[in-house]
């Protein structure tokens, strides 16, 4: 259970985040509130379908590479994990770094306390130090970890994708100053391809992909006593070519008003709000994003397909 201040503080700061994306000319939700509980559910159900190639993609250059990135990161690191979403893959490569201390963070402390206690039983002899933070902005790892052990940051899943230009940099430079010079991070990137199979990974033919996407509608219904009209919005992605990104879309079906707190939004027809960015990047491209925040991307291990990479980065 979330306990009342965290809950307290996320509503606010959901309705003033809708109400200033909706307020936008060009309409916007940040993709940060898909993720309630049935969004949560949703996800994972994204990431079993067919279409969805990252996940078990990752997973598998995980397995098939883990001894050189336990090789990469150095013996016995502090490892720290952006997002603790991820159980099996960090399963994977707790296997095989064998770290000295695991450092999840995430800004859901319930869900971190779950996920912590879980690797705890998996591996009851690693310390685990969860931190409860936002990783999106600027956090101190806990004091006192110990001097001169390797440090790296691992951050899976292409969430790197989601953010933007400059939470991009600005995450890398945090990262980079987390693990110290000589320290490493190993970040899972969703790498360019054709058109059919990005288009196909965020508009899957079971519909669970529309269903997260319409579902954060209901939730901004449900939470902020909105009256988004059922079935008045559809699910549409995107391929931006400029910001190289799939792009997440709600398009209104028909002119509409929709009250909110005691506003009211004009949608017209065939007007959409921008839901989400999934960025795709190639290995220069990151190397170029990374550099400036004392990055070198020593490695890109990837599948035979290159539909996916996690890239080695050394500070
Ligand atoms: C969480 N994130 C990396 C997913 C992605 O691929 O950008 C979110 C997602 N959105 C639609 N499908 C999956």
């Amino acid at each position: 259970m979330l306990d009342a201040p965290e809950t307290a503080w996320q509503h606010d700061a959901f309705r003033d985040d809708v109400i200033a994306g909706l307020s936008r000319p060009r309409k916007t939700l940040p993709s940060r509130w898909l993720y309630d509980d049935r969004g949560c559910r949703l996800f994972e159900e994204i990431t079993r379908l067919d279409e969805y190639y990252p996940t078990r993609t990752e997973t598998t250059i995980l397995r098939d590479q883990a001894a050189a990135m336990a090789g990469f990161a150095g013996p016995a690191p502090v490892l720290v994990e952006y997002g603790a979403g991820a159980a099996v893959k960090t399963a994977i490569l707790l296997e095989a770094l064998r770290p000295s201390l695991y450092i999840p963070v995430d800004i859901a402390g319930d869900f971190l306390a779950q996920s912590a206690a879980r690797i705890t039983r998996r591996f009851p002899e690693l310390k685990v130090r969860p931190v409860i933070a936002d990783f999106t902005a600027d956090f101190d790892l806990p004091a006192g970890l110990p001097a001169g052990v390797p440090r790296c940051g691992f951050f899976p899943g292409s969430t790197i994708g989601n953010l933007d230009a400059e939470e991009t940099s600005a995450f890398l430079c945090r990262m980079r100053a987390h693990v110290g010079t000589g320290g490493t991070a190993l970040v899972g990137v969703d790498l360019r391809k054709d058109l059919d199979t990005l288009l196909a990974a965020y508009d899957d033919r079971a519909g669970v992909t529309a269903a997260f996407n319409l579902n954060l509608l209901t939730r901004i219904n449900r939470e902020l006593g909105a009256d988004f009209p059922p079935g008045g919005f559809s699910h549409e992605a995107r391929w931006n070519a400029r910001e190289s990104a799939i792009e997440m879309h709600l398009v209104c079906r028909r002119d509409c008003l929709v009250a909110l707190e005691g506003r009211r939004f004009a949608f017209r027809a065939g007007e959409s709000i921008h839901t989400e960015s999934s960025r795709k990047y190639d290995l220069d491209s990151l190397a170029a994003l990374a550099a400036p925040c004392g990055w070198a991307v020593e490695h890109g291990w990837t599948d035979r397909d290159r539909l996916f990479a996690v890239a080695g980065l050394r500070a």
